[in-house]
């Protein structure tokens, strides 16, 4: 299957930076062997649509109602509506920050599909669950619970996202990230028989352009979500061209 690799530009981007995101659509043309995509603020999404040329635009995160009486949130329709044609929900900084739950996340994550949009189910462990060993069953146990019953990987990725990686520029060793993939497709091969082999699951946490080929050779990392080097297209395309 072809690799999948998104940024995902958090809280960051304002007019100034649609300079760089048109760089970066322009840069992903060289790489059509590579599918691509920028989640963005939601407040940039339909104005880089209309210079992101063949770039998926995505968003972040999505309300689990179409509309209502929410304030601050953004619905997977409103995302529709400013052109995005994926999200991402579940990320740990939402789990951690805005306390969303698994059933949260799965329900975001059928909001999202019902909408039209594809969706990336973000999990991942702390280091405190890691170091006492249990992160294969708190990953396993995010996965059963956030992943809607009725899926294909036409739609849905899983991001794999080991906490304590996120922004530290720590990766973890090689063979346990092969463990922790290898775990995850075997429970959607498990739940989902073959469908389970078509979902990509994609590795995110300081990924960047010197890491992203070891990373990306490892069995069943189908692609990469990328934080701060996917900001500028100078640290983006090395990861473009190591998928
Ligand atoms: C990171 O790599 O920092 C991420 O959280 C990507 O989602």
């Amino acid at each position: 299957m072809r690799k999948l690799v998104v940024g995902n530009w958090k809280m960051n981007g304002v007019a100034s930076d649609l300079a760089e995101i048109a760089a970066i659509a322009e840069k992903s043309l060289s790489y059509p062997a590579v599918e691509s995509a920028l989640c963005l603020p939601a407040t940039l999404i339909s104005r880089a649509c209309d210079i992101a040329q063949d770039l998926p635009i995505g968003g972040q995160d999505c309300h689990i109602q179409p509309s209502g009486a929410h304030t601050g949130c953004v619905s997977a329709d409103m995302l529709v509506d400013a052109g995005a044609s994926l999200t991402i929900v579940g990320h740990s900084e939402r789990r951690a920050a805005q306390h969303e739950q698994d059933h949260e996340v799965l329900a975001k994550a059928q909001a999202a599909h019902k909408a039209g949009l594809k969706v990336i189910i973000c999990v991942g462990e702390t280091l405190a669950e890691r170091d006492a060993g249990n992160a294969l069953h708190i990953v396993l146990g995010q996965v059963a619970g956030s992943l809607p019953q009725n899926i294909s990987g036409d739609w849905l990725s899983v991001a794999y996202e080991p906490v304590w990686a996120i922004g530290t520029g720590r990766i973890p060793e090689m063979a346990d990230v092969r463990e922790m993939h290898g775990a995850i497709r075997a429970a959607l091969v498990d739940r989902y028989g073959t469908i389970g082999n078509s979902v990509r699951i994609l590795y995110g946490g300081s990924m960047n352009g010197d890491n992203a080929a070891e990373l990306l050779a490892v069995e069943n990392v189908d692609g990469g979500l990328i934080g701060g080097a996917s900001l500028t297209c100078a640290k983006f395309e090395p990861i473009l061209a190591a998928a």
